[in-house]
């Protein structure tokens, strides 16, 4: 199992789509293990796209994620990551193929709603930022698990 950090961006707040994009996640069959919401410190947004920060779109893009709350959630699950940025679509919203939460819902490269962990370096990085206070992050055993994976083939 794996666990990958995705990231509700101020667009997704202020359009309503909190609900409808949550929901992609959930009915995939990926298990929520953390979900906050908050206004986010310049610094931990900063730290998060420190590997973006000599790009020419940084200052814009930390503006923009410190522009109003943000909502962090952690999915746990089989090749999480990869299954969560699959279901996410490419960055242009107007080039994300339609079925995927970008290609469906956006219509921007910047405000694209969401961001979703791109490996297992990146998952560790930024989960440990935005859940560093204990009981951020649940395990738990969903009830449907031996329904939603394969229990000899993908659990053992
Ligand atoms: P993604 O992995 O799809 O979230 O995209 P990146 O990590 O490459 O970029 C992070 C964010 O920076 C994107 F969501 C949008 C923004 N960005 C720009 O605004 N302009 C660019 O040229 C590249 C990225």
């Amino acid at each position: 199992m794996e666990r990958t950090l995705v990231l509700l961006k101020p667009d997704a707040l202020q359009r309503h789509l909190v609900g409808p994009i949550l929901s992609r996640f959930e009915q995939k069959g990926l298990k929520l293990a953390g979900l906050k919401m908050r206004s986010f410190p310049l610094e931990t947004i900063q730290r998060h796209y420190s590997d973006h920060a000599d790009k020419p779109f940084y200052g814009n893009l930390v503006s923009f994620m410190t522009s109003g709350p943000v909502v962090a959630m952690a999915f746990d699950g089989k090749d999480a990551i990869k299954v969560v940025r699959t279901l996410v679509g490419a960055t242009n919203a107007r080039e994300a193929a339609p079925g995927t939460i970008r290609g469906d819902y956006g219509m921007s490269f910047s405000n694209n709603m969401v961001h979703a962990s791109d490996g297992p370096e990146a998952a560790e990085k930024e989960l440990g930022l935005f859940f560093a206070e204990a009981g951020d992050l649940i395990d738990w055993e969903p009830i449907d698990l031996g329904w939603t994976y394969n229990v000899e083939e993908e659990l053992s």
